[in-house]
This record gives structure tokens, sequence and C-alpha cells, in this order.
């Protein structure tokens, strides 16, 4: 399989989206026409290995709740990354608590959130949707019920997350940078070959956050969002922002109502950027994708990438920004 790691700059190459038209073929090989679908796998930062797995999974007929799933569990075994699963900075009081959801093409989704001491809290967010009559469980109830499910309780805090927590505890000077400390949460949506759209986002959170601090990642509409007749979002940021805003389900019914993914994206940027608040201070980001293939991606400040796997290629893609742009 040909694979291409690039960074592709969108804002000076000035040539638009990654667009996939041909993105429906048939399969005559049958009796039937059986319409075959070019699967796409985008990924918020540079997660490229978590990308290019739901990618490949995905070419090889897998669907595509399984492939968001296998894929953002790669980010929650990484304890270099300190934003996700085990390795996740922890909150103020040295706690790592984590927050997930997973939303299936048949409108289905679950989530967890405020849950410690599991490393996959996407596999424990699919349980809850799929072996309980809610869709979310949040601290106690949620661990409890991973456990009942068979999950292995572990400790989460590794020496280098511990190391800088009281680094933090010590300095308190400590002002997170956008783009690096703050945000690396994995968000992922994936297209598979019968034309399903699922996606799945799992993070730790803010670094230091207040105790019992929830944001956007496992809600609904905020973190994530998909219809299957139309697309999906995914966002990463500070997520008080997010939240405020609905801004997945926001890009969803922009889609919808027939703006493209990145229109949709930028739209969705623009909603929080208008409101009375201090730009330099945080970092939003969007990615969408939609039944055709065709995908878009905005945010506040330069600096947020994303991964692409498209028709067997892995791409590192530059999103535009609002700042730059104005
Ligand atoms: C949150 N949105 O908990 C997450 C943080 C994030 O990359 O996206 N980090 O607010």
């Amino acid at each position: 399989m040909k694979r291409r790691n690039f960074i592709r700059n969108i804002g000076i190459a000035g040539v638009g989206l990654p667009l996939i038209p041909n993105n429906l073929s048939f399969d005559l090989s049958g009796n039937k026409n059986i319409p075959v679908h070019s699967p796409v796998s985008i990924t918020t930062w540079n997660f490229q290995e978590a990308n290019r797995t739901a990618g490949e999974l995905l070419q090889k007929g897998i669907s595509a709740l399984d492939a968001v799933e296998q894929g953002v569990r790669i980010e929650e075994s990484n304890i270099k990354n300190h934003t996700v699963g085990k390795g996740g900075a922890p909150d103020r009081d040295g706690k790592v608590t984590l927050d997930a959801i997973i939303m299936a093409p048949n409108g289905n989704f679950g989530s967890v959130a405020f849950l410690e001491n599991i490393e996959h809290p996407v596999s424990v967010a699919r349980k809850v949707m799929e072996e309980t009559p809610h869709n979310m469980l949040v601290g106690e109830g949620a661990y409890q019920f991973a456990l009942s499910q068979g999950f292995e309780p572990e400790n989460l805090l590794t020496e280098e997350s511990e190391k800088q927590w009281k680094n933090w505890l010590v300095e308190k000077e400590y002002k997170p940078i956008i783009n690096i400390e703050n945000h690396d949460t994995i968000g992922m949506l994936c297209l598979d070959s019968k034309g399903d759209i699922a996606g799945a986002c799992t993070t730790s959170g803010l670094a230091y956050k207040m105790r019992g601090r929830v944001g956007d990642s496992p809600i609904i509409g905020s973190g994530l969002f998909i219809d299957n007749e139309v697309g999906g979002a995914v966002a990463t940021g500070l997520g008080e922002e997010i939240l405020k805003n609905v801004s997945t389900f926001l890009i969803v019914e922009l889609m919808r109502s027939g703006k493209s993914p990145q229109e949709a994206c930028e739209i969705a940027v623009e909603r929080i950027v208008k409101k009375p608040t201090d730009l330099k201070d945080f970092q939003v980001a969007f990615l969408a994708l939609n039944k055709n293939g065709e995908v878009g991606s905005y945010c506040i400040h330069p600096g947020f990438s994303y991964a692409l796997h498209s028709k067997g290629d892995e791409e590192a893609v530059q999103s535009k920004s609002y700042l730059a742009e104005k």
C-alpha cells in the first residue's frame, strides 16, 4: 500500500480542502450493484499512528464504529500523550480523571466522565452504549460498571506526569501554552466502506483542572456528534467554550442545511469568537466529515493539524485558522 506522510499547508497552498469527489463506486462482481465507499479516517492533531490504524482497518472492511474505538485506544495507552488516558495530566489534586464518548451510525452513543483508574475509557463508553439502557455514566458509578465488565483497575498517573504536577504545585505559575500542554485530545471520525460514519473522542481534559471538572469531550453535541444521514464533527480545545456553543451539533446541522464540512467548521468557530472573550487565552479546533468523504477543519489559533487517511494514504494536514485569516 502506498503511503505518504507530509504536512500539507492548505492555507499557504490555497488549494482548498481535500475533497474526495469519487467517494462512491459500484461493485459489479455480483448480481446486485452494491455501493462501495472509499473509507476515510480523520483524527485531531498529529496522531498518525492511531489514524493509520483506523484507516487500515477501514480498508479491510471493518466498521467505522470498530475502527474509531481501535484507533483512539492507541493514544489512550500512549504515556507520552499527557492529555489522554494513561499518562494524562492529573487534576489539581493529583488524580487522573478521564472523559470519553463514542457514537455509532445508528444514532446511539455511550459516554463516561470523571472516570478514574481505567486505561480505556472509550471502550467503557462503548459498553455503556451497548450493555446498558443508558448513555452516560460518571465517576464511581462508571468505575464500578467498568469493573463489572472485566476492565482491570490501574494507576494512570505515571512518574513523569506526577513529577510535572508536583512542579506545578510549587510554581503555580504554570501557564499552559496554546496548542501544546493543554491540547492533545484525540477525536476521530471514520467513514467505512458501507458509507457509515462513527466517531470517538477521549481525553484527560485540562491539566490541573478542578476536581470534578468535566469538559466537552464526553458531552454529546459538544465534543462529538454524528448523524449518519449527514456526517460527523469532533472538537478539541478549551471545553468550556465548546460546551457553551454545542459546537459539533451545530456543525452537523449546518452540513444538513447544505454547508460543506469546511464552511460548517468556520461558522462554528466564528460563533465562538464573536462572543466577548479573550482569544489569546484559548484554542478551539473542529474537524468535520460528510457522507461523501469530504472533510473540513478550522481553529482559532494557527497550529492545529490533523491526520487524514484516504484512499490508502496517510497525511498530516495543517488546518486553516481564524486568527491567521483576520
Ligand atoms: C477538554 N476539550 O476537556 C478537552 C481538552 C482538549 O486537547 O481538547 N485537549 O476541555
